[in-house]
């Protein structure tokens, strides 16, 4: 089905006025950006709004701890998990650690051992003199395991994303933004995210040694995971993303460096669906096949030759892997090609790698969009992976079960679990019973962000969608919709010819639109005298020449009124016109930032500066005009921020020579004013 939001009020907006064109208004309004601030939050991020990382509540007693470790060189454990998330987010942690001085050493479990803390590998910490355990993206639930590390004289810091149960840990300190007393504001980090609060808090309290760097080195890490765990790219995890893209295309990982060369994407801007399709599955088919030990090593190689080596490992074990998920996929069609397709897709087999399992769900989802849950069976045990659909929360599904299962846990579209093999048939039964119940419908309902015409079409519009970027979850690409378009041509692309090629027009216009895994529609096509479309805008670097592409997403024969034939909702709106009026900043003082004021804020910065053309500047009592001064900056890129959430550690950039007007910050406080 496809959703349209009611269009605009006809009345020029300021953003417009500022120079922000009126499709992309629309859109960020339909996706609940109504206020200015929000908008303006959203289009120019800025890594000034990175929240302290001493809202967590036990920042305090978990720095302090370390201070102790440090003192005492005690031998301090990082205990990772063995996806991209939890390795990155491992990485991270120890290389800061090692950079302060610490002790420290590495521990991530083989797939084999499982997901968690375990409680040999705490006895292996133990005999080592090990004691101090920090984890990383694991150890929520791990109740039992801290109480045994304790009596084994080791504290524990967890730090995690996963959602808490109501028992837990008593650990010397919990950073984890989902339960409900970590006092920090924003819930959807992910493991690699808190891991990077905590670095956060440990260049603050151990000082930014002079000269040398800051955590702004570790935000390629924290864009690699983040994205990779398919959490929101929205709030504080699209600032990590944006900017943790921008250090990952000049990262000092060497091994970073090499798996973007192994993947051709080495010296070119990286967009965060490349990081999720292309770099995170090589980094994760260690993780899935064998041991995570590769990826592990890749990370924190610090030769360039010994990082492309493992680089083409990682390549070939992930060849492997694709080898190994084609194989159970055909698997899991022919059984269900054998019957109906029941409302919620439970299978089983012995031959099945769990380690891929998972993947294949996501395949299965994709292709029948209903919830899949897939079972590796392995003698008497079954190890599973699930995986949803919108609307379904498969965290919640498995709870309902419990009774069935003997180990649970993940989040609400994706889950692991243990079931015993005689429990599979009652298991199958009772979640699509529960699936009956429910009001679930799974015909897809694709929301259109916007219409636009065909003579709207440009690279300008283009560029200002590519604005939105980074997309991923939460924040996907725009779907636009076009009507009444003719073919002119269509041609078959690809190797295989599996794709399509086909350039639309209307009127004197124009547009080249490739339709992926679509050949077997080319007869329904030519059929068609005048077609809506719904894709997404790209732009194609032609020999230097950049075109506009659009990539299809669904597609139907125009009718006379095309617009009556697409659901319209406006409870999306709300009493959004409102605010939108509402003055962008609250603080009197804000509006007197004019020119004169920058330009005094900026002389006054570049005095203060050390030789290295940096500056630790906590910004005096009235905060929020100060601040606005410094997104300013960035935006401009006359300054980078480099570490703090207040004080801040800034350089300066040698560029001196700006216009204010760039700054659509800047424009917006100017029109106000
Ligand atoms: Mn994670």
């Amino acid at each position: 089905m496809w959703c349209l939001s009611q269009e605009l009020q006809k009345k020029k907006h300021q953003l417009e006025e500022a120079g922000i064109s009126r499709n992309i208004i629309h859109i960020l309004k339909n996706r609940g950006y109504h206020t200015v601030d929000s908008i303006l939050e959203f289009i120019r991020p800025s890594l000034f709004d990175l929240h302290s990382p001493f809202l967590f509540t036990d920042m305090q007693p978990v720095i302090h701890r370390l201070k102790k470790a440090l003192d005492d060189q005690e031998k301090v454990l990082v205990y990772g998990d063995y996806d991209v998330d939890g390795i990155t987010g491992t990485v991270l942690i120890y290389q800061v650690l090692k950079r302060f001085g610490f002790q420290a050493m590495i521990y991530v479990p083989t797939r084999e051992e499982g997901y968690g803390l375990h409680a040999e590998a705490i006895e292996k910490a133990s005999a080592q003199e090990v004691s101090l355990i920090i984890t990383v993206d694991c150890g929520i639930t791990a109740v039992e395991e801290t109480f045994m590390a304790s009596s084994l004289g080791i504290d524990m810091i967890i730090t995690d994303h996963h959602e808490p149960q109501e028992l837990l840990p008593s650990a010397v300190g919990i950073l984890n933004p989902k339960t409900s007393g970590s006092g920090y504001p924003f819930r959807d980090l992910a493991g690699v995210g808190v891991a990077f609060k905590l670095a956060q808090a440990l260049f603050h309290t151990f000082q930014y040694p002079a000269g040398s760097g800051s955590e702004l080195e570790y935000l390629d890490l924290a864009a690699l995971g983040t994205i990779a765990d398919i959490v929101p790219l929205t709030g504080e995890n699209r600032i990590l993303v944006k900017y943790g893209l921008e250090v990952m295309s000049k990262t000092r990982h060497q091994g970073l460096q090499a798996i973007l060369e192994e993947c051709g994407l080495w010296g070119k801007k990286l967009k965060a669906g490349q990081i999720s399709f292309i770099v995170a599955p090589k980094i994760n088919a260690a993780g899935r096949m064998d041991t995570a030990r590769l990826a592990l090593n890749l990370l924190l190689e610090e030769k360039m030759q010994d990082a492309a080596a493992i680089a083409k490992a990682l390549n070939q074990e992930n060849k492997q892997r694709q080898y190994t998920e084609r194989k159970i996929l055909m698997e899991a069609e022919e059984v269900l090609s054998q019957a109906p397709v029941p409302e919620v897709i439970v299978l089983s087999s012995t031959g099945w790698h769990h380690g891929v399992i998972g993947i294949v769900a996501s395949r299965l989802v994709e292709r029948f969009r209903r919830p899949v849950f897939l079972i590796s069976e392995e003698g008497e045990m079954g190890r599973g992976s699930a995986r949803g659909i919108n609307g379904y929360h498969v965290l919640g599904e498995l709870e309902k079960q419990a009774t069935l299962l003997s180990k649970f846990g993940g989040h609400k579209q994706a889950a692991g679990f243990t079931v015993p093999v005689g429990n599979i048939n009652l298991f199958r039964k009772r979640i699509i019973d529960s699936f009956r119940q429910s009001e679930l419908s799974h015909e897809e309902q694709l929301f259109i962000d916007s219409t636009v015409l065909c003579s709207e079409l440009c690279v300008k519009l283009q560029k200002e969608l590519d604005e939105m970027s980074p997309f991923g979850a939460g924040n996907p690409a725009p779907l636009l919709m076009t009507t009444g378009l003719e073919i002119k041509k269509i041609s078959k692309m690809g190797k295989n010819g599996e794709h399509l090629k086909l350039i639309l027009q209307k009127d004197r216009f124009t547009l080249e639109v490739l339709a992926f895994k679509k050949s077997e529609h080319l007869e329904k096509f030519k059929q068609l005298k005048c077609m809506d479309i719904l894709y997404t805008l790209e732009t194609n670097d032609f020999y230097g020449e950049e075109t506009l592409q659009a990539i299809l997403k669904d597609y139907r024969e125009s009718t006379e009124d095309s617009f009556s034939e697409v659901a319209t909702t406006s409870d999306q709106f709300g009493d959004s016109e409102e605010n939108m009026s509402q003055p962008l900043f609250a603080k009197p003082s804000a509006k007197d930032l004019n020119r004169m004021i920058l330009v005094e804020a900026y002389k006054s910065i570049r005095g203060k500066v050390d030789e290295n053309n940096r500056l630790y500047w906590m910004p005096g009592e009235d905060i929020h005009p100060q601040l606005e001064i410094l997104k300013i900056f960035e935006e401009l890129r006359l300054l980078q921020w480099l570490g703090g959430t207040g004080p801040f550690l800034i350089e300066l950039n040698s560029t001196d020579k700006t216009n204010l007007h760039r700054s659509l910050r800047y424009r917006l406080l100017n029109y106000q004013g």
